[in-house]
């Protein structure tokens, strides 16, 4: 299937602009303040935090891509937040590992800037690398390690990086749940898992999560002038660190069992932005 990103004489952002149109179009919403990724096990989030007003297949925008794993949902949602406020959902992420380049990765962001949004919410599951985090646990991201050798930004724009995931916004974070805990997030290209050597090493370069996606989307989202949250869900330790070798099942399956409490979680952060 063909896609209008894949022509780089295109301007990405061009596209972006044409799909906030369509949803702008759909829902009704002329401006969306807050967009949100939900990652492996955050979905039910978007149940929570307000009054869905649309639903968006993904293959309806330009530029998106289904998404074919298992347990990723393509949809773009339109929320009306309680407060007044509108939230875009983001439903539809496409992965780096799935090796059509980086820009259907950071489609969503740039189409959530150019819907309105000032906030990105980017969340996902991830494995750990300080074993006080047992599988299930929450953690704000304080920072990131691309190691995927690669940009979303194209050409000569030497985008600032400080301060990239918003100390303003993980201090709301922490006023709604004191005990969350902070980490860097080092993503790695993937599909495959860490070996344990590789973990080793994103554990001695200062990593304190391993994963694939959301670093990124972070940088594309600081470049559209966006504020970042990001959250990871601790799914399992990342290889190495726990004697068990690591199961997509078994963390889906732990991605799960902390579904309700960490979308609570993030609800009541929304609800505060
Ligand atoms: I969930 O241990 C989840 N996603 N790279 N490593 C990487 N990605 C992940 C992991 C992990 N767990």
């Amino acid at each position: 299937m063909s896609n209008p990103l894949d022509d780089l004489n295109v301007d990405p952002f061009d596209i972006a602009a044409q799909a906030a149109k369509i949803i702008a179009d759909k829902s009704g919403v002329e401006q969306h303040d807050i967009a949100l990724t939900l990652g492996s096990g955050w979905a039910k989030a978007a149940d929570l935090i307000g009054e869905t007003i649309a639903t968006i297949s993904a293959d309806e925008l330009p530029g998106f891509r289904a998404s074919k794993v298992v347990g990723h949902v393509s949809t773009i949602r339109s929320i009306a937040l309680p407060n007044g406020k509108h939230a875009l959902v983001l439903g539809a992420r496409t992965h780096y590992y799935e090796g059509h380049g980086v820009r259907p990765v950071v489609h969503g962001v740039r189409t959530a800037a150019a819907a309105g949004a000032k906030i990105m919410i980017l969340t996902n599951g991830a494995g750990g690398i300080k074993t006080s985090w047992a599988p299930g646990t929450p953690v704000l991201i304080s920072d990131h390690i691309n190691f995927t050798a690669t940009s979303p930004i194209e050409g000569a724009n030497f985008v600032d990086l400080t301060d990239l995931y918003a100390l303003r916004l993980r201090d709301i974070a922490r006023s709604v749940d004191a005990s969350l805990d902070e980490g860097v997030y080092m993503q790695f290209r993937g599909p495959h898992y860490e070996t344990p050597a590789e973990v080793q090493m994103a554990k001695a370069v200062g990593a304190h999560l391993v994963g694939m996606s959301t670093a990124l989307e972070a940088i594309a989202a600081r470049q559209s002038g966006m504020e970042v949250l990001g959250l990871s869900l601790a799914t399992n330790l990342a290889a190495g660190i726990s004697d068990s070798p690591l199961s997509h099942v078994e963390v889906l399956a732990a991605g799960k069992e902390a579904e309700p409490r960490i979308s609570a979680l993030l609800a009541q952060i929304v609800a505060k932005l």
